[in-house]
């Protein structure tokens, strides 16, 4: 796959999101949805993963699965999400064909991802989040714009990421961003509005 065409905003769910929650946003016009399930066991996560797969494709929305490239083949997601202690992206290549995201925290890291093959990079954290657990101090802003800058495949801004920042994010050159709390917290009808408004 070369350089697929990717909606620019990226709503990261987990399964207590799902129906309702999920619903919902892609009702109101998300196109891409990242499972990410850090809590239940593999079996349960592979039984989420099918019911996302269904309401995503009903709704021709892309799905990319955080963490497990065995679950991203068997509901034949579109991509793969995977962070630098994750499976080697060369692994990845050999078995899946489709959708290949990669975690960086700095130009080193989006720089190897990007000459490895990754279809998009995530950069982040920009702000503080307490949806990511062992998340590392928050970036800000000026990294994020020079990565911007430097690579060529999409970069994806991850961390604490609310319809404020929209603005400011598009000004400094970045296209993409991935956010939970930014939607799932509050009115999730309205922060889809005000994400598609702001960032479409
Ligand atoms: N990776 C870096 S920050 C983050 C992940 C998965 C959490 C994103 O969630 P939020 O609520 O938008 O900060
Ligand atoms: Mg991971």
């Amino acid at each position: 796959m070369i350089n697929p065409e990717l909606p620019s905003i990226c709503l990261i769910v987990s399964s207590k999101e799902i129906p309702e929650k999920l619903e919902i946003a892609l009702k109101a016009g998300i196109k891409w949805i990242q499972y990410r399930e850090k809590e239940l066991p593999r079996k349960e996560i592979l039984k989420y993963a099918f019911w996302v797969k269904e309401i995503t494709k009903h709704y021709n929305a892309l799905l990319t699965i955080n963490d497990y490239l065995d679950i991203a083949i068997a509901i034949k997601a579109d991509g793969i999400h995977l962070g630098q202690d994750d499976l080697p992206i060369e692994v990845a290549k050999k078995f899946f064909s489709g959708i290949i995201g990669i975690s960086t925290h700095n130009l080193e890291e989006a720089l190897d991802a990007q000459k490895k093959g990754a279809h998009y990079i995530g950069y982040g954290p920009i702000f503080y989040t307490t949806t990511k657990k062992d998340a590392l101090e928050p970036k800000g802003y000026d990294m994020l714009s020079l990565i911007c800058k430097k690579i060529k495949v999409p970069v994806v801004a991850i961390g604490g990421i609310k319809k404020q920042h929209l603005k400011d994010l598009k000004a400094m050159g970045c296209k993409y961003v991935a956010t939970a709390s930014g939607i799932l917290v509050g009115d999730v009808k309205s922060n889809v509005e005000n994400f598609l408004e702001l960032f479409q």
